[in-house]
């Protein structure tokens, strides 16, 4: 067991999943809170908002107009980053410049009508609804592409363009190198030892307890040992499970339950609408044996000390590792904490 002591001095951690390092300089970073909460504009949102262009019955960028829908709502992205059709091969007759078609396809969801409700301030039952939504799209599109990502950009500050709730899907040919590093460290893993990397990983987070930050009786949340980023979460199975699509309907109602949670601690952090990047990895859709996967999303929130100071990947970590002052276990005892009433209900009558 690492005692507290262990984790003042200067040392790094291995991730697992990506093979890379990171250093960790808690001694940098002794009080275990140096933040305060600075006043951000909370901007008022209106239900529907007439110039969104993702909004109910509103009219898109590109002139088509999405139908009056309510619940989650998937179309077709009308600037995709991948096309259907394959594209040709480019021979550029030397293998430092290699370069391979691809094709896939790109889709936006919507997670309600409500333009102005994020994940953690839907109804279980709505949130439910969206994941039941990831879990058909990769369903679907898995039958005709290898790698089907579900992901969300939330807030300006992760380049999200659009204040409507929403997340993206991209379906491609190929497996995304970051996907191919983790099909190849979890099979390694299972090779060498005989057990699934994260599903072994999981339970000894359980059995420590020092970085969880939410469980329930299918999912656990923790600040995985490797974070990169301040608050980074790992969103994992209490059980083997290798695709969104093999997920019971009790644990899809629980996933809901705990995004939720997870979800609203963040904003409660510096009560603020909490950015991030999340995203689902599970097994690629081939004909491989996928046992060494395990289903996982990862949470990359920006945010460092308050609702406007974030972390920049840069310096030392653009040009040797990445770094953090903050370990992994004050963060996750700082997230463990915190409500689960959103922050914007707490005078109301929840
Ligand atoms: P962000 O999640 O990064 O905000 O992206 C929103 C996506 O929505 C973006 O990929 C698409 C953009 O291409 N979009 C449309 O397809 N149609 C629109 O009318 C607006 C935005
Ligand atoms: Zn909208």
């Amino acid at each position: 067991m690492n005692t507290t002591a262990e984790y003042e001095q200067p040392h790094r951690r291995f991730n697992p999943l990506t093979k890379e390092w990171v250093l960790v300089s808690p001694h940098r970073n002794k009080r275990p809170w140096q933040g305060q909460s600075e006043d951000t504009a909370a901007t008022t949102k209106p239900a529907h908002d007439p110039k969104c262009f993702l909004c109910s019955g509103n009219t898109r960028i590109n002139g088509e107009v999405n139908p009056s829908y309510t619940g989650p709502y998937v179309f077709p992205n009308d600037f995709p980053a991948l096309l259907s059709e394959t594209t040709e091969a480019v021979d550029t007759q030397h293998p430092l410049l290699q370069a391979e078609p691809v094709s896939g396809t790109a889709r936006v969801i919507c997670f309600s009508e409500r333009h102005d409700l994020t994940l953690p301030e839907m109804e279980v039952s709505d949130v439910r609804r969206v994941v039941d939504l990831w879990v058909d799209q990769t369903e679907e599109l898995g039958k005709t592409h290898q790698w089907v990502a579900v992901f969300e950009n939330k807030g300006a500050v992760m380049g999200c363009s659009n204040p409507h709730p929403h997340g993206q899907i991209w379906a491609s040919n190929f497996l995304p190198s970051e996907v191919a590093q983790e099909d190849k460290s979890q099979l390694e893993y299972l090779k060498k030892t005989g057990t699934n990397l994260l599903v072994s990983y999981a339970a000894l987070e359980e059995r420590k307890d020092e970085r969880i930050v939410a469980i329930n009786k299918h999912w656990v949340v923790v600040v995985p040992y490797w974070a990169t980023w301040p608050f980074e979460t790992l969103l994992l199975p209490r059980r083997h499970v290798t695709r969104l699509n093999d997920l019971t309907f009790a644990e899809r109602r629980s996933l809901a339950e705990i995004l939720k949670t997870l979800c609203t601690k963040y904003d409660n952090l510096f009560e603020t609408e909490f950015p991030y990047t999340m995203g689902w990895h599970g097994a690629p859709y081939n004909s491989a044996n996928n046992d060494h996967w395990q289903l996982h999303a990862h949470f990359y929130p920006p945010l460092l000390r308050s609702a406007t100071v974030r972390k920049f990947m840069v310096g030392y970590e653009m040009l040797a590792e990445a770094q953090r002052d903050l370990t992994a276990e004050t963060a996750a005892a700082q997230l463990r904490v915190l409500s689960e009433t959103h922050y914007k209900n707490k005078s109301g009558d929840q």
